[in-house]
């Protein structure tokens, strides 16, 4: 297919903030949307996947005057850290964006420029509640007491009294149309749970958004007004359309790829996804995203993850520990994509060995031995197929469905549980079918059925590539499909396994965790 012709996905990440380290819920965030693009690429999409880091803002600034150096000098510092991260889980991102670069500061002042020229916003007074945490204002309402009688954000955070000349949003004048937006758009916000929280604080009324800061200089400056500068959501906001090469809209990528199809987020960032970036998009007459996704928050064996409990899960502790797939299969397979989630070392132990040690891994081991020693080491030749065959071969064959399907909704844990429903069968279609007791009796049919087993696992894998890219490799390198059949385009009967196709000798792909306590 020409790369004209391919149908188009856009998947974004939050850009993360420089002031922390990179932790499990950041990582899970971009891995959500690493498989998706794995997926989406596989099947036949030209596929656009941008991550990146916000730079801007208060609080980055206090984080930088905090270790004595410049922000500049802090941020290209700390934005490493997170390119190391996409680095060490895999990730397949094609761009990776910094809120610092030139094109976002160009990007940032046109939609400004254009903003003002539409009437959108307009100079005023700002006097409220602010935190620095959240980078967000919050109404006298939305606040509550401290254990000290101090006040404090809904989301826990210390709030200050700003008052500061300000440039404002005609946000309210957003209401109606967001209404509608949504109700024309039912897939616009989910889970459903999240798209009927956004709807009532919508209807709750919306006020004109501050939107310019004078207190501090670490943003991007207002056009024209070189004392303010931009609120650091709408900056960060606008690093969607930059990667795609704003202001310029003729630009390949732009045409290309925006709308995004899907902006993946915590639950915690679900409101500037889905009322404010889709009203500075409507004010400024450019296409709204498909699709905003907020997922679940992790917590650690049952507690809030944070610096000051001392209980920050380290993505790379993962890895060096259990591997990088099966840390990148545990955080998609353990919790209902969109529910939270508790971290537990046990639950990542049970499925590393349940799941893929047994099921997956014993079950290609087993398969590819016998193919091994009985088979010349060569893909064995199916005879008819009976009803038995076809009972495991028919679901692994419509997998691609339901997984597609499954993605589509970002439920990727109905995704794995349908692909491990097959392996399972698999399992017990060894079992019942006995090929190494048929080896004696009718090699012929031992022949077909490792054949069958030997098609099921090629299915499972080319799947899994989404997942665990390096060990389905390796499963896909031991089935002997060659590098370019491992598309979609191969699936079922297109790139069925021939028999006499000479095979590697086969090698376990998921060890076994064993406590060191227990390995010595
Ligand atoms: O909010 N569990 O950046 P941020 C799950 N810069 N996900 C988690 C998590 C947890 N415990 N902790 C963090 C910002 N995340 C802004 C975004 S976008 C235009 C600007 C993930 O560094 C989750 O995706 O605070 C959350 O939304 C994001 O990190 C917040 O990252």
């Amino acid at each position: 297919m020409a790369a004209a012709e391919k149908p188009r996905y856009y998947v974004t990440t939050p850009i993360y903030y420089v002031n922390d380290a990179p932790h499990i819920g950041h990582a899970y965030t971009t891995l959500a949307c690493d498989v998706l693009a794995r997926f989406k690429r596989l099947d036949g999409y030209d596929v656009k996947f941008l991550t990146g880091t916000d730079e801007h803002g208060q609080k980055v600034e206090k984080s930088a005057m905090a270790r004595g150096i410049a922000p500049q000098e802090f941020t290209d510092q700390v934005s490493q850290n997170f390119r190391d991260l996409a680095a060490a889980m895999g990730y397949s991102n094609d761009d990776f964006i910094r809120t610092t670069e030139e094109r976002h500061r160009k990007a940032c002042q046109a939609l400004w420029q254009t903003l003002i020229e539409r009437d959108e916003i307009y100079l005023g007074a700002y006097k409220g509640w602010y935190a620095v945490r959240d980078e967000a204002f919050y109404g006298e309402g939305e606040l509550k007491d401290g254990p000290n009688g101090e006040k404090l954000a809904p989301t826990g955070a210390p709030v200050e009294w700003v008052e500061e000349p300000s440039y404002f949003f005609r946000l309210s004048k957003w209401q109606q149309p967001l209404l509608d937006f949504y109700e024309q758009n039912p897939d616009f916000i989910a889970p459903d749970s999240r798209r009927n929280e956004v709807i009532s604080f919508v209807k709750g009324g919306l006020n004109d958004l501050s939107v310019s800061r004078t207190t501090f200089s670490w943003g991007v400056p207002v056009p024209g007004d070189d004392a303010h500068i931009m609120y650091v959501w709408l900056d960060a906001l606008t690093n969607y359309i930059t990667a795609c090469g704003y202001p310029d809209q003729s630009a390949a990528d732009y045409q290309a790829y925006w709308p995004a199809s899907l902006h993946m987020v915590g639950k915690d960032i679900l409101r500037f996804h889905a009322v404010y970036w889709p009203a500075f998009l409507m004010a400024a007459n450019l296409p709204t995203p498909q699709r905003v996704f907020a997922h679940g928050w992790w917590t650690n064996e049952g507690q809030k993850i944070s610096k000051s409990l001392g209980n920050v899960i380290s993505p790379y502790e993962l890895v060096n520990r259990y591997g990088l797939d099966q840390t990148r299969y545990f955080l998609l397979r353990e919790v209902p994509f969109g529910n939270d989630g508790d971290f537990s070392h046990q639950a990542m132990i049970n499925r590393m060995n349940s799941e893929l040690a047994n099921d997956l891994g014993n079950l290609a081991q087993r398969v590819l031995s016998m193919v091994n020693k009985n088979c010349d080491a060569a893909v064995p030749t199916p005879g008819p197929l009976t009803e038995h065959d076809l009972a495991l071969l028919t679901p692994a064959r419509d997998l691609l469905a339901t997984v597609r399907a499954a993605l589509d909704r970002q439920a990727f844990h109905d995704a794995l549980e349908s692909i491990w429903v097959v392996v399972r069968a698999a399992n017990a279609y060894v079992d019942h079918q006995a090929p190494w007791a048929l080896r004696k009796t009718d090699i012929d049919r031992m022949g077909t059925v490792l054949w069958v087993l030997m098609e099921t696992v090629r299915h499972v894998a080319l799947l899994m590539q989404t997942v665990v890219p390096t060990s389905a490799g390796l499963m896909l390198d031991q089935l002997a499909v060659p590098a370019d059949q491992r598309s979609f385009e191969f699936w079922g009967e297109a790139g069925a396994l021939k028999a006499g196709t000479a095979l590697p000798k086969p090698q376990g792909v998921f060890p076994r965790y064993v406590e060191e306590s227990q390995g010595a």
